[in-house]
């Protein structure tokens, strides 16, 4: 809570202290002629009783960003007018940060960065020049749900209605050996890539619903590497959900298996698995309520970007290779800059309107649908595993 009333202080002062049409002395009728001459003469004092002018007009957080002319609008015109606000998990680097920066950049977009390591989300958005008016840190650990509950609390709190939900963080283990585990004791990639993600769209479904935005869209970020139907998708080992008896056994070695399959632990695998599980969820979630709420859900294959963090976990002789190996043998290759670029169209583009579309791009940058594997489209699949994961965050 404190971190969060915290950020938002700067934004609700900005208001006035932004000067231009927002706020004059004349305009506060409160003060009179005679008070704006003293103020003229004593500059010291005027910033007293600026600061009382401060507290002429109430401060709500979702109209922090607005200047008068949004607020004189007319609600249709509102919704063109108004920064539209996002939220990015895992925004404090790669792929989640450099859409926070292009989307921010654009001044359109109020962007809140849930991230688990707050000093270093801060740190990342400082290091790439995110204007301190266009973002918010918020606390968020996707590997205990309580920390996603407490999350969607503390947002909800912070009166900024939700106009677009990017689920994007993750985790990959590919040399692990054992198996590790979120606060509720699931095998920690499918946990946080998957299980916390599904719980935190559903908790924010509504507010998203309500959002008088021109667009409200919950994306979920997919890959190439859980699509048996590429080529990327079939270096082992190869994402396979099975008949999903390991997550339905809980995804812990107590009762079952700690793999969706049910099989033996593999670190690499249980990624790709939950890439799956985000390509099924999207669908799932437009199946049920694209009609009923009008919010468009999609996902993506950004490219491979192959210099972020998700690789700090493989071998330093991988970590060396990887990046000229995809950059001058595969060509799939791009920079952490124009994935960002491909995802903020996702959140931002009008013509990407579409819902229950996986988007990729093409060698010009263009973007398209793509198909999704066999697996990552099987529907029957996806009802399942919606009703298992409802069991297993505690939804039903
Ligand atoms: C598995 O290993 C693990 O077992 C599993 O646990 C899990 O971690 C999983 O998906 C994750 O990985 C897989 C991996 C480990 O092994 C393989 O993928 C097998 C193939 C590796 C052998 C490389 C063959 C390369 C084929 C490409 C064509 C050859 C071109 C030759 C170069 C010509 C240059 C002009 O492997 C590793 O971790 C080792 C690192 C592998 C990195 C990817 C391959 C790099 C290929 C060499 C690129 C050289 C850079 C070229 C730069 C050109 C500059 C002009
Ligand atoms: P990074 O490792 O750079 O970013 C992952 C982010 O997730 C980090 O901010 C990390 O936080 C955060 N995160 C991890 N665990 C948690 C958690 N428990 N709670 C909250 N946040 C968490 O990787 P990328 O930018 O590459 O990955 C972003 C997305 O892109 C992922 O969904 C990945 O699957 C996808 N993707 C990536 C590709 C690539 O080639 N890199 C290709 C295709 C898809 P922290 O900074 O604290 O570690
Ligand atoms: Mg892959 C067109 C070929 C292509 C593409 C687009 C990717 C993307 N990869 C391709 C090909 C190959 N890869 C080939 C031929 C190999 C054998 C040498 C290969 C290997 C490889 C490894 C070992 N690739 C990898 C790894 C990883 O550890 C990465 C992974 O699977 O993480 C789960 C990975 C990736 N390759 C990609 C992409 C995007 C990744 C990152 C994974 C992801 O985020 O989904």
């Amino acid at each position: 809570m404190a971190l969060q009333a915290s950020s938002l202080l700067p934004t609700a002062v900005t208001i006035h202290k932004g000067g231009k049409p927002s706020f004059s002395f004349k305009d506060v009728g409160f003060f009179g002629d005679s008070v704006s001459d003293y103020i003229r003469a004593e500059y010291k004092s005027s910033l007293v009783l600026r600061n009382k002018a401060l507290q002429v007009r109430p401060i709500r957080a979702q109209t922090a960003t607005a200047s008068p002319d949004i607020e004189q609008a007319s609600p249709e015109e509102k919704k063109t007018l108004r920064k539209g606000t996002v939220i990015i998990t895992g925004a404090s680097s790669g792929l989640g940060l450099a859409t926070a920066k292009a989307l921010a950049d654009t001044g359109k977009w109020h962007v809140i960065m849930a991230c688990r390591n707050f000093l270093k989300a801060e740190k990342a958005a400082k290091s790439v020049a995110i204007d301190k008016e266009n973002y918010t840190v918020m606390h968020l650990d996707l590997a205990s749900l309580d920390s996603v509950r407490q999350f969607a609390d503390n947002f909800r709190q912070s009166g900024r209605p939700l106009d677009v939900l990017v689920c994007n963080a993750a985790v990959y283990l590919p040399t692990a050996k054992e198996p590790s585990y979120t606060a509720e004791g699931f095998e920690l990639s499918v946990g946080t890539n998957h299980l916390g993600h599904f719980l935190l769209a559903r908790l924010l479904l509504d507010d998203l619903k309500k959002s008088d935005y021109s667009f409200k869209r919950l994306i979920i970020v997919g890959s190439i590497t859980g699509n048996t139907n590429t080529l990327a998708g079939n270096v082992p080992p190869k994402a396979n959900l099975g008949d999903l008896r390991g997550l339905a056994g809980g995804l812990n070695r107590i009762n079952n298996s700690v793999m969706i399959d049910g099989g033996e632990f593999d670190g690499a695998k249980a990624y790709k698995d939950s890439k799956v599980c985000n390509m099924l969820a999207m669908q799932e979630f437009h199946r049920r309520y694209h009609e009923e709420t009008g919010v468009t859900f999609a996902s993506l294959y950004p490219g491979c970007i192959a210099t972020t963090g998700l690789f700090r976990e493989h071998i330093p002789l991988f970590r060396l290779l990887f990046p000229p190996f995809q950059k001058y043998i595969t060509k799939g290759y791009v920079s952490e800059e124009e994935a960002g670029k491909r995802l903020a169209q996702v959140v931002s583009d009008p013509s990407l309107e579409k819902s229950g579309v996986y988007w990729s791009w093409n060698k010009n940058s263009s973007s398209f649908e793509n198909q999704l594997s066999k697996e990552a489209s099987d529907a029957e699949k996806a009802r399942r595993l919606w009703e298992i994961s409802e069991k297993l965050v505690g939804l039903a």
